[in-house]
């Protein structure tokens, strides 16, 4: 497969949200310009349902290692287009305001599902990017993210869950962990053989009810 360069044209349109791109306008990379000035490139997916929406982690490949350290979440790291995480200090940023959360999963089976969110926000720096997370509904049926409320994040060169080790360490991500995780959607990307991955991609009982962990194909998660 050919792969998109980063240097691809995108339109030059200023925007404070994604919610400012006009109606018909194609999902992609537009530039995000915050209330203290700050700007940013950002993809706006058009065509989800119920958006725009702001895209803040995609994952479609293993083509981007997400086993990264405390200063790569921070600035964020992959290709807009394929794989990448937005950073953690513009998440903090893009949720100044709480926000809603859309959460698309696809399963090695091709099963798809998503879980939204009404409240989604992410604390500073200083609160080492505590998480909050609210108001679960969509056609996923486990709430894999209500473990993580209230959680600081957490990477293998910094250790803020609640566990002896570091569940970063352990389960190969950045993420909000706790004692460690019922989703890990910055987890490795194996291709799903049947066996019980702890360190890779996944959403407990997702797609499978019956099995807690699967690694999963695709994920995203976007804002608005
Ligand atoms: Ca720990």
């Amino acid at each position: 497969m050919k792969r998109i360069p980063n240097t691809i044209s995108f339109p030059v349109l200023v925007i404070r949200n994604c919610s400012d791109v006009p109606k018909g306008s194609p999902s992609g990379i537009y530039i995000l310009t915050t209330t203290e000035g700050g700007r940013f490139k950002i993809f706006c997916d058009m065509d989800a349902p119920s958006g725009p929406w702001a895209v803040i982690q995609r994952r479609t490949s293993r083509d981007v290692d997400f086993y990264r350290n405390w200063a790569s979440y921070k600035v964020g790291f992959g290709d807009l287009l394929g794989n990448f995480w937005i950073g953690n200090d513009n998440l903090h940023v893009l949720t100044s305001t709480p926000r809603i959360l859309r959460v698309e999963l696809e399963g090695w089976d091709g099963t798809k599902g998503y879980a939204e969110y009404s409240t989604f926000q992410v604390a500073n720096e200083d609160q080492n990017y505590r998480l909050s997370v609210q108001g679960f509904s969509g056609n996923i049926s486990y709430d894999a993210l209500a473990y993580h409320n209230g959680y600081q994040f957490t990477t293998y060169d910094r250790d803020n869950d609640i566990r002896g080790e570091n569940c970063a360490e352990l389960y190969r991500g950045g993420w909000w962990y706790k004692r460690c995780y019922d989703a890990n959607l910055n987890g490795l990307y194996p291709i799903d053989n049947g066996n019980t991955e702890l360190e890779s991609m996944t959403w407990w009982y997702f797609p499978d009810t019956n099995r807690a962990v699967s690694p999963l194909k695709k994920s995203k998660m976007m804002i608005r």
